[in-house]
C-alpha cells in the first residue's frame, strides 16, 4: 500500500516557488453573520458547527452527523442538534472581525468594546471529539455573561456545576445528549438550573460535546453505546487538558491531511472580506486567489464532515438547521453523493474517501436483505434515488445502476493507493456481485446488442404529446437501452475486467465479462451530432436540463476521451455546449469536470467563476453564498466538492491508460486566466504524488513521486513519455 510523503511535499513547495508554505487561507468578514449562509462552518468529520460571530449573542448553531430520524425501511431525515448562545452586556463593538483560517481550521472573532479587546476561538477536534470555544480578553475579569443551551427537539435542559446538558430521544429511538462545561480561570460560574452565568473571568473555556446512541452497523441493529456515556468520557478526558493542549493537537491533525495539497493560482484580494471579494470577482475576474481559496475550502469541508468510522458527507455535509431539509439531506446516488467523493483521492485525502465505503457496505447489506419488493434482487443489489445511513430511502425513484455507479469509488481508491488488502477483500467481491446481477438483468436489444431494459436518464425522460415527444423534468418511464444506464455497465464491466486481471483471479468469468461488454450497445452520435441521450435519437438541442447523465462516459468514466475516441468527445461537446452553462450548483460543477477532460481550460474556468456568483433567487441558478457555501440553490455541499475536483482535472488527470500503464496528463486544461502558478501534493492513479508549477501558461516543471516505485506515462504540452520511478524516490521532469 502507498504510503503519503507530506514533508517532501511542504519543503519542495517553498523551495521552487519562493513562497512560504503558509499562504493565508481564510474567509473573512467585517459584519457578524445575519442568515445561515452567512455564518461559518466548523467540524471534526462527525459533529459540526455553524458559528455566526456576535459580539453580544454569540449563536453557534450544532450538528451531529448520525442524528437521523428513520430506520431501514423509512427515509428520515438529517436533524439539527441544538444552539448554543452566549449573551454578554457588550456594547460599542469597534474593529471587528471574524473569520474561517482553512490553514487551521479555527474560527476566530475578535472586536473591541469599552476599551477590552476581545478574541474568541473555536474548532471542532478530531482527536478529542468535541468543540472547543475559547474567550479571552485583554483585560482582566472582563468576560460576564451568560451560556444557554437549546435543543431543536425541544428536549429538556438542565444544569448542573458548569454544565449544561441537553437529553432526548427521536421517534426511531435514537437516543442523543449534548452537553456544555464551562472552565473559566478567575472569577465565576454560577447556574439557575436552566443557564450558567459567567462573572468576571479573566479567561474561558466551552467544551461542547454531543453524541447519539447510533452506530454504523446493521448487524448491531444501528445501535450502540449510550449517548451519556460518550459524552461525559469525552469531556471527562478534555477537561484535564489545557487549551493550549487541546488547540495543538487540532491544528496537528488537520494539518496532517490538509497541507498535503498547496494551490497558488497567482493575485489573491485577500485584503478584501470574502463577500466583497465575491463580489468584485464577478466584475474584474482578477482574484484567481478566490478560486484558490474555494479550491482549499472544499477539501477543508471533506476533512470537517467525512472521517474514517463515521458517515460520509451528506447532501449538506453535516451542517443543517433545518428539522425538514431540502432532500432529507441525504444521500442522493444520482450524482450527489459521488460527486461528494470525486475529489477525495486526487486532492489527497484518501481517508476521507472511507466512510464512503462503509455506507455502501452498509447499504449493500440492507438491499440484500430484500425487505422492499420493488427493488428485490437475485444476485447484487440496487437502490432507490435517495437513502438515509441506515439503508431507509425514498420511494421516489428506483436508481437502478446506482449501486454501480458507487463501487466505481471502491476501484478508484485502489487505482489511487496500490492497496490490494482493499482490492481484493472489499472492492472486488462488490464489483463482481453487481458485473453478475447486469449479467442477468440485460436484455438484447433490437439489433442483437445488450441493453438495460428499463433504463432512465435522471431526471427526464421523452414522452409523447400529441403527435410530439417532449422531455419531461422527472419523468421515470423505463427506457431501454438509456444511455446514461449503458456507460455505467461498461464502466462497471471495465472495472471488473481490470480489478480481476490485477488479482490474477477469476479468468474464466473475466473473458465472458469481457464478452458481455463487447456486445454492449455503446455510445451513439445522433442527428445533430451530439451524444445520444437515449437510444432513440430524440434529443432536444434546446434541453438545457441539469443533470448531463449521458456524459457519464467522459466523466466520471472513461469510455470517451478526445484522444482515443476523438468522433465520440466531439459528439460530447455538442451535447455539452447545447446543455449550457447554467444549472444548479452541482450542475456547474459537473460541467467545470466535463470541459477540463474535453482539454478546454477556458471553458472549464468560465464555468467555475459562474459557480462562484453570489447566489441569486432562481431555484436552479447555481452560485455561492457569502461563506463560500455552494448553493442549488438551496445548500448542497456537492456543489463545493465538486468544484475541488473540476479544477483538480484542470490541473491534473491520471484516467486514460497506455499500454496498461496510466497515462499522467499535466495541466491538460489550464485556462489563459491563471499563467503562473503551482500546486503541490496531488495524487495520480498508480499511486504517484505530483507537484507542477507553470509560468506563462506553460509547464516549467513537474516533480512525480512514489513510495512503493512504479512506470507510467507522462504527457507535458502534448508530448508524451515514459517515466520509472524507484520506491521512495522522486524524479524531477522539465518540459
Ligand atoms: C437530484 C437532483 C436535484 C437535487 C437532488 C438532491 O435529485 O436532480 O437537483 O440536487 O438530487
Amino acid at each position: 500500500m502507498i504510503r503519503i510523503l507530506p514533508l517532501l511535499a511542504v519543503s519542495w513547495l517553498t523551495a521552487i516557488s519562493g513562497h512560504a508554505a503558509e499562504t493565508p487561507l481564510r474567509l473573512w468578514y467585517e459584519k457578524p453573520a445575519g442568515p445561515w449562509t452567512e455564518a461559518l462552518p466548523i467540524g471534526n468529520g462527525r459533529l459540526g458547527a455553524m458559528i455566526f460571530g456576535l459580539p453580544d449573542k454569540e449563536h453557534i448553531q450544532f450538528n451531529e452527523q448520525t442524528l437521523w430520524t428513520g430506520d431501514e425501511i423509512q427515509m428520515g431525515a438529517y436533524q439539527p442538534f441544538g444552539d448554543l448562545y452566549l449573551d454578554f452586556p457588550i456594547t460599542g463593538v469597534t474593529a471587528y472581525r471574524r473569520e474561517l483560517d482553512l490553514n487551521e481550521a479555527i474560527h476566530r472573532t475578535s472586536f473591541t468594546a469599552n476599551g477590552v479587546n476581545y478574541l474568541r476561538e473555536a474548532f471542532s477536534s478530531h482527536p478529542d471529539q468535541l468543540i472547543v470555544i475559547r474567550l479571552t480578553a485583554d483585560k482582566p475579569g472582563a468576560i460576564t455573561g451568560t451560556l444557554r443551551l437549546t435543543d431543536a427537539h425541544n428536549a429538556p435542559i438542565s444544569a448542573s456545576g458548569n454544565t449544561l446538558t441537553s437529553k432526548g430521544s427521536l421517534s426511531n429511538k435514537l437516543d442523543y445528549q449534548a452537553s456544555v462545561k464551562v472552565l473559566n480561570e478567575k472569577g465565576r460560574v454560577t447556574s439557575d438550573g436552566k443557564s450558567l452565568k459567567i462573572e468576571q473571568a479573566d479567561r474561558v473555556t466551552l467544551l461542547l460535546a454531543a453524541s447519539t446512541s447510533f452506530f454504523n452497523s446493521p448487524e448491531k441493529n444501528w445501535r450502540g453505546e449510550a449517548p451519556d456515556k460518550s459524552v461525559s468520557r469525552v469531556l471527562e478526558a478534555a477537561s484535564g487538558k489545557s487549551y493550549d493542549v487541546l488547540r495543538t493537537s487540532h491544528v496537528a491533525d488537520h494539518q496532517a491531511l490538509f497541507k498535503r495539497v498547496n494551490l497558488n493560482l497567482g493575485p489573491s484580494h485577500d485584503n478584501l472580506p470574502t463577500n466583497q471579494r465575491i463580489v468584485l470577482n464577478q466584475k474584474d475576474k482578477s482574484d484567481p486567489g478566490l478560486s484558490a481559496l474555494f479550491y482549499q475550502y472544499g477539501r477543508y469541508l471533506l476533512i470537517a464532515s467525512s472521517r474514517p468510522g463515521g458517515l460520509p458527507a451528506n447532501l449538506q455535509g453535516i451542517w443543517n438547521q433545518d428539522m425538514k431539509p431540502a432532500w432529507y439531506s441525504g444521500y442522493t446516488t444520482n450524482i450527489n453523493i459521488e460527486m461528494n467523493y470525486w475529489l477525495a483521492e486526487p486532492t489527497n485525502l484518501s481517508e476521507c474517501h472511507q466512510p464512503m465505503f462503509d455506507w455502501l457496505r452498509n447499504l449493500a447489506t440492507v438491499r440484500k436483505k430484500n425487505t422492499q419488493p420493488a427493488i428485490a434482487t437475485d444476485k447484487g443489489w440496487i437502490a432507490y434515488s435517495t437513502n438515509n445511513p441506515m439503508g431507509g430511502n425514498s420511494t421516489w425513484g428506483i436508481h437502478r445502476p446506482g449501486s454501480a455507479w458507487m463501487t466505481q469509488h471502491l476501484w478508484t481508491h485502489y487505482e489511487f493507493t496500490g492497496d490490494r488488502d482493499f482490492l481484493k477483500n472489499r472492492a472486488y467481491p462488490a464489483l463482481k456481485e453487481l458485473v453478475e446481477y447486469w449479467e442477468s438483468y440485460l436484455v438484447e436489444g433490437p439489433d442483437g446488442k445488450l441493453i438495460t431494459p428499463a433504463g432512465w436518464s435522471p431526471e427526464h425522460g421523452p414522452v409523447r404529446k400529441g403527435d410530439k415527444i417532449v422531455l419531461q423534468e422527472g419523468d421515470r418511464t423505463p427506457q431501454p437501452g438509456a444511455s446514461y444506464d449503458q456507460q455505467i455497465i461498461w464502466d462497471l464491466f471495465t472495472n471488473y475486467l481490470e480489478a480481476s486481471e490485477a488479482l490474477g483471479i477469476d479468468e474464466a468469468y473475466r473473458s465472458k465479462v469481457a464478452t458481455l461488454r463487447s456486445k454492449l450497445l455503446g455510445p451513439k452520435i445522433g442527428r445533430w451530432g451530439q451524444l445520444q441521450e437515449w437510444m432513440q435519437d430524440v434529443d432536444d438541442p434546446n434541453d438545457h436540463h441539469r443533470h448531463c447523465s449521458h456524459l457519464f462516459a467522459l466523466h466520471p468514466g472513461r469510455q470517451i476521451n478526445p484522444v482515443s475516441t476523438p468522433e465520440l468527445a466531439k459528439a460530447a461537446k455538442i451535447s455539452l455546449n447545447a446543455r449550457g452553462d447554467g444549472g444548479t450548483g452541482w450542475s456547474k460543477a459537473w460541467k467545470i469536470n466535463f470541459w477540463a477532460r474535453l482539454a478546454d481550460g477556458d471553458h472549464a474556468h468560465r464555468i467555475l467563476q459562474g459557480l462562484l456568483a453570489p447566489i441569486g433567487g432562481a431555484h436552479e441558478a447555481g452560485g455561492v453564498y457569502p461563506n463560500l457555501f455552494d448553493g442549488h440553490p438551496p445548500f448542497q455541499i456537492d456543489g463545493n466538492f465538486g468544484a475541488t475536483a473540476g479544477v483538480t482535472e484542470m490541473l491534473l488527470q491520471s484516467h486514460v491508460k497506455k499500454e496498461s500503464l496510466y497515462l499522467l496528463d499535466l495541466l491538460p486544461a489550464l485556462p489563459a486566466a491563471w499563467p503562473n502558478g503551482s500546486i503541490t501534493g496531488l495524487r495520480a492513479r498508480g499511486g504517484f504524488e505530483v507537484d507542477l508549477v507553470w509560468r506563462a501558461g506553460k509547464l516549467s516543471k513537474a516533480v512525480l513521486r512514489s513510495t512503493d516505485g512504479g512506470k507510467c506515462f507522462v504527457r507535458i504540452t502534448g508530448s508524451v513519455r515514459p517515466v520509472q520511478i524507484a520506491p521512495n524516490s522522486s524524479q524531477t521532469l522539465q518540459p
